[in-house]
């Protein structure tokens, strides 16, 4: 794999402008702001890719790098859809700790799977970043009682936030996640979540089997890329990207890099969250 890339990549290199992009993160929830920036500050925080593309060498196939590649445009009309009004109220509806408490929601959902403390909370906080007082619920305590949490994106579609789960304890699979993928029929997409700066671990790769076992369509996301070195992050991803080419069918082919405290990869996000769901932006 370190062939692959070249020397200039193992550095320690930030995305972005590093420690000043983290203090101003908030402000770039919006693509408004994001597009008063600099052009390669702006194309790093929107397309995260780009800014690594320029490491790797010619002979790494790239062909779906940028698989889903929607315009400045596109990606504006997405974020309205995260944007709440009178006629589209964004809210957390419920939670449920069984699949027959679920809400009979029968409009598109996406859910987010991942191990605890990969970075889905603040993922979520992030997307609902335009959403005044949205609480995104965080069960962090041991013991404490792991639940789904469903939010209602108006009519458009349902954002399910699933219980982190652990290698060590399968229970955390059987109890929710497995009859949760197994049985949601409004499913349009499952967002598996994998932290950059380690890569798979066996949690994730139990998930991977299960997503593939049920035949659902699924997506990786690659969180917290602010954090590794920026060779590291291209190994991680070249891995990701070589793994669901060459052991998994139902996964999309392009990995989502993202960053929450950056905001980095979180607009490309919610525009592939409004193409999946049949909210086009067009
Ligand atoms: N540097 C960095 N840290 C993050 C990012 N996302 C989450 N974290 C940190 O990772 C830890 C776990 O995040 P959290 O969202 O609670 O993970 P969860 O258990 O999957 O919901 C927290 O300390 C977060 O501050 C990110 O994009 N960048
Ligand atoms: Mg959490």
């Amino acid at each position: 794999m370190a062939t692959l890339l070249q020397t200039a990549a193992t550095g320690r290199q930030c995305l972005g402008a590093g420690g000043v992009l983290g203090r101003r993160a908030a402000s770039y929830a919006s693509i408004k702001e994001v597009a008063k920036l600099q052009e390669k500050k702006m194309s790093n925080i929107l397309f995260p890719i780009l800014g690594l593309e320029k490491y790797l060498s010619p002979n790494v196939d790239k062909k779906h790098f940028r698989l889903f590649d929607p315009s400045l445009e596109q990606m504006a009309k997405a974020e309205e859809l995260f944007r709440p009004s009178d006629k589209h109220q964004i809210d957390y509806v419920t939670s449920a700790i069984r699949m027959d408490h679920a809400p009979g929601l029968t409009q598109p959902e996406v859910c987010f799977i991942g191990r605890s403390n990969v970075g889905k909370s603040s993922l979520i906080k992030a997307l609902f970043s335009l959403v005044p007082g949205i609480e995104v619920r965080v069960s962090k305590t041991p013991g404490h009682t792991k639940k789904m949490n469903f939010f209602k994106v108006g009519r458009a579609f349902t954002l399910v936030d699933m219980p982190g789960y652990g290698y060590k304890a399968p229970e955390d699979f059987a109890d929710m996640v497995e009859p949760y993928l197994q049985v949601r029929n409004n499913l349009k997409r499952t967002f598996l979540l994998v932290d950059s700066s380690i890569g798979f671990q066996k949690a994730d790769l139990v998930a991977v089997e299960m997503c593939e076992e049920f035949g659902i369509p699924y997506v990786i996301v690659a969180t917290k890329i602010d954090r590794p070195p920026t060779g590291v992050l291209l190994t991680q991803y070249l891995e990701i990207q070589e793994f669901i080419e060459k052991q998994t069918q139902g996964c999309y082919p392009q990995p989502f890099l993202v960053s929450s405290v950056q905001f980095s990869g979180i607009h490309l996000l919610r525009c592939f969250i409004a193409h999946v769901t049949g909210n086009h932006p067009r």
